[in-house]
């Protein structure tokens, strides 16, 4: 069977056709990407009301590509209390009800377990309807060996304290050899697949993440689809993949050429058509660019993220993301490029139709 043969029948993908995809010109690979993605989502665009926090900065580990740790080039170490989360909170949810709180905190070893845990309980009773989407596999692994528990041990504790999703981040590009040159020491690929299979045979939902336009090679993004794919046939507990477009500046992974757009696209397009078992496309509009994003939901994504008020992790590395999108001008955006709005929780439920 021939590739297109394979498109056209929804024939499963193999590496090494993941990676011919690449060859395909931009609007073949688009027509079946955005087939499949109507297939399943129609002519909606997904996004959510949502605040990003990333409590600390300082951090015990050293990965080339991040401009956000002040342990690199940040020269502003900082530490929020929980008070801080909270009245930042507050604002959120009176001024912009936002439903969802997404946490993304550096390895601090010096703020404690309990500070990493107890603001997940203060966020419940405060606001007991926020979901709150928080660690990720990266910060557990953290948390795990800093503080000498097992995986299951930190998830339990998650669970106990109120985490309801985790997010995707700390993915990266699982390929080990490139693993050790960007991000040496931090949580393994295995490490990453296994915390995030320990989440979902618990029940609990999660989104996967990667970090591509950097010192990868097309056959990494695609093996790396393809461990997610491996792992979410035996689990079915991703939500969402989101490819996360590399930033260049104010950090230490010296990379001259920035991907053409025509490379971002065609990685959504073909993210959409190796992962046929997850159901959501997230094109992260903080590093792909909101113009872009909403061009890549015809190139297979549906999904936007949301207003996410303010962002610190892109921006220290040159996104103009670090405030946030208004509810009026996502809405703007999406129904000018001809799409559907649709606000979902962090669930994928689908909470109004504009
Ligand atoms: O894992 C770090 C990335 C991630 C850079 O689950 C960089 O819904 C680009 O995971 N250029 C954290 N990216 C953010 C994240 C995320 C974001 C939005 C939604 C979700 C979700 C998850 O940020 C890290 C890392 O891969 N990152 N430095 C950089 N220079």
């Amino acid at each position: 069977m021939t590739l297109i043969e394979k498109l056209e029948n929804n024939q499963r993908l193999t590496l090494e056709d993941g990676v011919a995809l690449y060859d395909l010109d931009l609007f073949t690979l688009g027509k079946y990407a955005n087939q499949r993605r109507r297939a399943l989502h129609g002519n909606k665009v997904f996004f959510n009301v949502n605040r990003h926090i990333n409590p600390t900065n300082i951090c015990k580990d050293i990965c080339k590509f991040c401009a956000f740790s002040a342990n690199r080039k940040n020269p502003n170490p900082y530490t929020m209390s929980h008070e801080e989360i909270l009245s930042i909170l507050d604002n959120s949810v009176k001024n912009n009800h936002i439903t969802e709180v997404h946490v993304v905190s550096a390895h601090n070893p010096d703020a404690g377990f309990e500070w990493y845990m107890e603001i997940f309980s203060k966020i419940k009773e405060r606001f007991p309807s926020l979901h709150v989407k928080a660690l990720t596999a990266a910060e557990i692994n953290f948390l795990a060996t800093e503080y000498h528990l097992s995986f299951d041990e930190v998830i339990d504790k998650m669970i106990e304290y109120g985490v309801d999703s985790m997010p995707g981040g700390g993915a990266e590009i699982f390929d080990e050899k490139v693993r050790e040159y960007v991000c040496k020491g931090k949580v393994s690929s295995a490490e990453w697949l296994q915390i995030h299979e320990l989440w979902h045979k618990r029940g609990h939902e999660s989104n996967a993440t990667m970090l591509f336009g950097h010192v990868e090679k097309r056959e990494h993004r695609i093996d790396h689809m393809l461990r997610l794919r491996d792992l979410q046939d035996r689990t079915n507990g991703f939500n969402a993949f989101i490819p996360l477009v590399y930033q260049r500046d104010n950090n230490y992974l010296h990379v001259d050429d920035f991907l053409s757009s025509t490379e971002i696209l065609k990685t959504f397009a073909i993210s959409r058509l190796m992962l046929d078992n997850i159901k959501h496309i997230k094109a992260y509009w903080a590093t792909s660019t909101i113009n872009l994003a909403l061009v890549a939901q015809e190139y297979g994504a549906d999904d936007l993220d949301g207003t996410i008020e303010a962002e610190a992790i892109q921006s220290a590395a040159g996104a103009n993301s670090a405030k946030g999108l208004g509810l009026q001008s996502i809405l703007e955006l999406i129904e000018t490029s001809g799409f559907t709005p649709v606000e979902r929780d962090s669930l994928y439920n689908e909470l109004k139709i504009y």
